[in-house]
């Protein structure tokens, strides 16, 4: 069984779906290992996304990810990398296609639901971010 990192970002908060996406995620056979709700630091969410930090849009993400509270969480599954990336869907939720979380449940590139890691080496780096070593 792998593990992989899945945030709950602001806009999906705030539309008050995180139990729906839960749901959605643990019919699709993921089992939830760590879960919780925080409010990221701007130099949290700068470190969290520093691969990004040359980027056009770093400002605006880090912006939009300490706009309110995330849910991050370690999910396991066979191929949890790989798997939750097909089931999020891609990066733009208007290009997503149907029936994933981002096209369901986000808005544009930014405003997108949620976060998955996009390697097994980031997802343990990321579940160390939120929930230490142990994890
Ligand atoms: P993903 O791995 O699908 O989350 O997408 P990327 O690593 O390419 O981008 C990381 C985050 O940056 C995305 F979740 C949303 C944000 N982003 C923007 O805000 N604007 C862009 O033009 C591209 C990405």
């Amino acid at each position: 069984m792998d593990r992989t990192l899945m945030i709950i970002k602001p806009d999906a908060v705030a539309k008050h779906v995180i139990g729906e996406i839960l749901q959605r995620v643990e019919a699709e056979g993921f089992i939830i290992r760590q879960l919780r709700m925080t409010q990221l630091s701007k130099e949290q969410a700068e470190a969290f996304y520093a691969v990004h930090r040359e980027r056009s849009f770093f400002g605006e993400l880090v912006a939009f990810m300490t706009s309110g509270p995330v849910v991050p969480m370690a999910l396991e599954r066979a191929d949890a990398v790989p798997h939750l990336r097909q089931f999020i869907g891609a990066t733009d939720s208007t290009k997503a296609a149907p029936g994933t979380i981002r096209r369901e449940f986000g808005t544009d590139v930014q405003c997108n639901a949620v976060h998955a890691s996009d390697s097994p080496e980031n997802a343990a780096r990321e579940i160390e971010f939120f929930f230490g070593k142990s994890a």
